[in-house]
């Protein structure tokens, strides 16, 4: 089956941790999609004709609309694809909260052990790209000092997992899988994937290995392969199905049609420049044009973004 302006088209990678959050949630939902593998480093020139700039994985596309970061993937997920839903009950604030903690703290904590206990991953090429995208050495040496402190974090955090399915239950929040389990599972795959002692940490909470087996079994959906350049090709021939809509209550006075740039607050911050669709308290869209791709309507989350009037 050919992909079309409908189709969910996911530019990922297999070893992203983060695209695997949005890979469980497509499990979750059953959802038919198409990934469209992209480098693990820059040049990205594909991506970036699709986002304006910004450059990290993984980034969703439906048609002209470019889905930038996890929370704005998975939250859009839930307005299209509303059943079975990502909450489960109880979770549908402190959902995104967990992420938060996942998506740094916890995911931080993964990264110090996974590169510190070195890792085929992180050649030459590897660590200056990322220290261009953290603006910070990717020390391996400091990084392998800190492994230790960081199994130490990590086990607690672990704990506080375990802590959480004590009852008996079969996920995070109850007998369904939700939100909390790929926040959480995605961090505990990357450590499998990449790290022996990492996983020998995780064997030692048996109860929290026999959940993410659970989580594991749920599975990615339907997944097709989609090239890059038939990717761009939809994105061109397609127009974005975003309504312009007012933000009244937008803390700095940002309203449609406003030159704004958008960034993350944390690593990766290139500014993407565009005018503003739309925008509430979760989300912001911004309407941009590339010579390849025409004008497409790119979206970011609002919690860890920052907005600026251009
Ligand atoms: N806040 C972002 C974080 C995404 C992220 O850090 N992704 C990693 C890969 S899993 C990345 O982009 N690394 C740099 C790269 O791949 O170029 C999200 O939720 O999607």
């Amino acid at each position: 089956m050919a992909a079309d302006a409908n189709s969910i088209i996911l530019h990922q990678y297999d070893v992203s941790p983060f695209s695997e959050k949005v890979r469980v949630v497509l499990g979750l939902k059953k959802l038919e999609w198409y990934a469209c593998d992209e480098p693990v480093i820059m040049p990205k020139p594909e991506l970036v004709a699709l986002t304006g700039g910004y450059r990290k994985i993984p980034v969703m596309q439906i048609g002209a609309d470019i889905y930038c970061a996890t929370q704005i993937i998975i939250r859009e997920l839930e307005r299209r694809f509303p059943s079975p839903s990502i909450f489960v009950g109880g979770d549908k604030g402190l959902g995104w909260g967990t992420a938060m903690w996942t998506d740094r703290v916890f995911f931080q904590a993964a990264v110090a052990i996974i590169f510190g206990g070195g890792t085929a991953l992180a050649d030459e090429a590897f660590i200056k790209d990322r220290e261009k995208l953290t603006g910070r050495p990717f020390d391996i040496a400091a990084m392998k000092q800190a492994a230790p402190l960081m199994a130490e974090q990590f086990r607690a955090q672990l704990g506080w997992i375990d802590d959480q399915l004590a009852d008996g239950r079969a996920f995070l929040m109850g007998e369904r899988a939700g939100l909390a389990d790929a926040s959480v599972f995605y961090n505990l795959a990357f450590i499998r994937w990449t790290s022996p002692a990492g996983a020998k940490l995780i064997a030692a909470w048996p109860r929290v290995a026999e959940w993410e087996a659970r989580v594991a079994a749920i599975g990615h959906g339907t997944r097709h392969e989609i090239a890059r350049e038939a990717a761009l090709d939809i994105a061109r021939a397609a127009t974005s199905t975003e309504e312009p809509r007012a933000d009244t209550g937008e803390p700095n006075g940002l309203k449609p049609g406003d030159r704004v740039s958008v960034m993350a607050d944390d690593y990766g911050r290139d500014p993407i420049m565009g005018e503003l669709v739309s925008s509430s308290a979760q989300h912001i869209a911004i309407r941009r044009a590339d010579p390849r791709v025409g004008e497409v309507v790119v979206h970011f989350p609002r919690a860890g973004f920052l907005v600026m009037k251009a």
